[in-house]
């Protein structure tokens, strides 16, 4: 059943004395374990190529962190135990929050808050205001409510200071650390600390109150950061535009608190799961040799370098972009990409968003005003030619004309038979062009106009069958 060869040479590889003598079954229940949770690729005798030695090993210290078991990265006597544990089916890896060691929570639901000082950046009621929307995002999806007092002691205090402030924990001027909070508890626990030397705002510069406020509750009543990259309790300060919590966020709060009795409940962004099979993808393109693929607020990219997706938020890269692009292609010869989005198209050269933009897509390509989105983009380098699908059918563009070729739109069906009614995304790639329909792929020959191979929409990423 489980070929352990390859797993016994890597562990041996990975120099892993110092954990007792283990059995097979032991072996067996490691990879067993790392394989259902932790979408492990041991495929037979080889583990898969884009799987690299010290994968294995961050396997392992994923589980041993999400667990809060000593992160060594190899299977000791404690990982072991805790793998041999009945567990759920559910994988780990679908719940990346983590609760505070030891899962210390409040045990009386309204709670009080007071803010003890103010920064001199901003204006007092730009930051009562901060304050009480960040309240407001944990209310909203917890029993927890929250009000302030103005004076003696609340639940959870909250004031700027800088350097040293006595707490054992010194802030470290500009940058670097932005804040702390301390977990649920008497005194000091739920209290929060802004570093006074930060500057503080309520936009996207650097650092905006609102954003770290949310964070820092989120420690206050009891969650650690989570390894989701769209979660407020991802470890890093990332200002994606708006503050909201995600469905990772909520799923930590929940964890300890329970769920609202609020019926109104927020929309709720998800992080795409790159390994997720029911992925699917709102434009694809290509960038100065990569291919980046675009879902809601994120995109995706790949490259032969590094064998992780690397998986962040489109603003991250185009901070002026908007989310949720419907398509997306690259004109190579003029080093530039396009999205559109409705009506409208924005471009980029590498990470610089272009001037002059968005551009609405009938002067500019000359559409006409019946089509109101673009579902999918490819462009020719060869030809210089650019594709365009519209619902069941498609247009072509000539890039060095400037303008649309005549007698399109044109049917799907007829040039590129069995792709489905309707495209995704579609990027081009040595050659072959590859269609996205739901959860499937096309590997597509436009000379035979025949499908070479079906495929899963997310079979780019390196992920077990
Ligand atoms: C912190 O200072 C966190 C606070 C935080 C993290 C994510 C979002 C809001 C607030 C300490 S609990 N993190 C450091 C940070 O992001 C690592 N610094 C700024 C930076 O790296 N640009
Ligand atoms: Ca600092
Ligand atoms: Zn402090
Ligand atoms: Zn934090």
């Amino acid at each position: 059943m489980f070929s352990l060869l390859p797993l016994l040479l890597l562990l041996w590889a990975m120099g892993s004395q110092g954990f007792p003598a283990t059995s097979e079954q032991d072996m067996e229940t490691v990879q067993k374990y790392l394989e259902n949770y932790y979408n492990l690729n041991i495929d037979g005798e080889h583990i898969k190529k884009q799987k690299s030695h010290d994968t294995l090993a961050e396997k392992l210290k994923q589980m041993q962190e999400f667990f809060g078991l000593k992160v060594t990265g190899k299977p000791d006597v404690e990982t072991l135990k805790m793998m041999k544990q009945p567990r759920c089916g559910v994988s780990d890896m679908a719940f990346r929050f983590k609760l505070t060691p030891g899962n210390p929570r409040w045990e009386h639901t309204h709670l009080t808050y007071r803010i003890e000082n103010y920064t001199p950046d901003l204006p007092t009621a730009d930051v009562d205001h901060a304050i009480n929307k960040a309240f407001q995002l944990w209310s909203r999806v917890s029993p927890l409510t929250f009000s302030r007092v103005f004076q003696g002691q609340a639940d959870i205090m909250l004031s700027f200071v800088w350097g040293d402030h006595r707490d054992n924990s010194p802030f470290d001027g500009p940058n670097g650390n932005l804040a702390h909070a301390f977990q649920p508890g008497p005194g000091i626990g739920g209290d929060v600390h802004f570093d006074e030397e930060e500057r503080w705002t309520t936009d996207s510069r650097n650092y905006n109150l609102y954003r770290v406020a949310a964070h820092e509750l989120g420690h206050s009543l009891g969650l650690s950061h989570s390894t989701d990259i769209g979660a407020l309790m991802y470890p890093n300060y990332i200002f994606s535009g708006d503050v909201q919590l995600n469905q990772d966020d909520i799923n930590g709060i929940q964890a300890l608190y329970g769920p609202s009795k609020n019926p109104i409940q927020p929309n709720v962004p998800q992080t795409p799961q790159v390994c997720d099979n029911k992925l699917t993808f709102d434009a694809i393109t290509t960038i100065r040799g990569e291919t980046m693929f675009f879902k809601d607020r994120f995109y995706m990219r790949v490259n032969s370098f590094y064998p992780e997706v690397d998986l962040n938020f489109i603003s991250v890269f185009w901070p002026h972009l908007p989310n949720g692009f419907q398509a997306a292609y690259e004109v190579v010869y003029r080093d530039e990409v396009r999205f559109f989005k409705g009506n409208k198209y924005w471009a980029v050269q590498g990470q610089y968003a272009l001037y002059g933009y968005p551009k609405d897509i009938y002067s500019s390509f000359g559409f006409p005003r019946s089509v109101k989105h673009i579902d999918a983009a490819v462009s020719e380098e060869e030809t210089g030619k650019t594709y365009f699908f519209v619902a069941n059918q498609y247009w072509r563009y000539d890039e060095y004309k400037e303008s649309m070729d005549a007698g399109y739109p044109k049917m799907i069906a007829d040039d590129f038979p069995g792709i489905g009614n309707n495209v995704d995304a579609v990027f081009k790639k040595d050659g072959y062009f590859y269609f996205f329909h739901g959860t499937r792929q096309y590997k597509f020959d436009s000379k035979t106009k025949r499908i070479l191979t079906l495929l899963k929409a997310n079979s780019w990423f390196n992920c077990r069958k």
